[in-house]
């Protein structure tokens, strides 16, 4: 899979970039690129916003940039029509099912707003280059895209095969059944006078996997009800 992020701030990205080296990397597993959207300006200043039409605060991305990253990094990869994903607070909630459709991706491009957002008319460009998703962490305000895209490459990258951080087994993780986890423990089994659960001591591996199951619903009841009801 081949990504290409486009942000005023590059460099937000090389820890995760770090973190993806190795295997994923060297194979072209996972082939990450990330670029500087002033790259793709033509004034001395290398703008990218502008005042915003019909007033208000703040400062809109200038259309102009995208368009000409947008054409470069689409005509460059040569695959079939790429997904371009614009993090947005507007967007549709991003989840492990949309993590799990994005892994089957060849090619995502990932545009990193800032300011108050960019010019809607480069979200409908966009669309004629490829599959556009505004995709949102969640309800709540960031200042940029950055954070968002380095979530969601995350959450996509450990479902493919090979890249680091994709368990051994992605088998438990699929037969998801909507639960919070259950709690883990490891040695000392007795650590600032708190014992690890009896039952994880026992062997007795149905009595464990009945109390694991119990530990899921009273968290899921209590922290996340609206995993049990909606
Ligand atoms: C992309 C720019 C900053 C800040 C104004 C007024 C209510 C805010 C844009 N889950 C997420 N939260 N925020 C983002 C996100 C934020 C971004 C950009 C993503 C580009 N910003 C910004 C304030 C406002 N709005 C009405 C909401 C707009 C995000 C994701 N993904």
């Amino acid at each position: 899979m081949r990504v290409d992020v486009i942000s005023i701030f590059p460099s937000y990205f090389d820890g995760l970039a770090l973190s993806l080296l190795g295997k994923a990397r060297e194979s072209g597993i996972l082939d990450l690129r990330v670029h500087d959207l002033r790259d793709w300006t033509s004034d001395r200043h290398r703008t990218v916003d502008d005042t915003p039409y019909g007033g208000g605060a703040g400062m809109v991305m200038k259309p102009e940039p995208w368009a000409q990253a947008l054409d470069e990094l689409t005509r460059e990869s040569g695959a079939a029509r790429p997904t371009i994903i614009f993090p947005s607070p507007a967007g549709e909630v991003f989840r492990q099912a949309t993590a799990r459709d994005l892994a089957e991706r060849e090619h995502i491009i990932i545009g990193c707003g800032r300011y108050e957002g960019i010019d809607e008319r480069v979200f409908e460009y966009a669309a004629t280059l490829g599959e556009v998703r505004l995709v949102s962490l969640g309800d709540y305000v960031l200042n940029g895209g950055e954070v968002a895209a380095m979530a969601m490459i995350e959450a996509i990258g450990r479902l493919i095969p090979g890249v680091v951080g994709n368990p051994e087994s992605l088998v438990e993780e699929s037969h998801e059944d909507g639960l919070l986890e259950y709690p883990s423990y490891t040695k000392p089994s007795a650590w600032r006078e708190r014992a690890v659960p009896d039952v994880l001591l026992s062997g007795n591996h149905a009595a464990i996997a009945s109390w694991r199951r119990e530990q899921q619903l009273e968290r899921t009841r209590t922290r996340r009800p609206d995993l049990l009801s909606d």
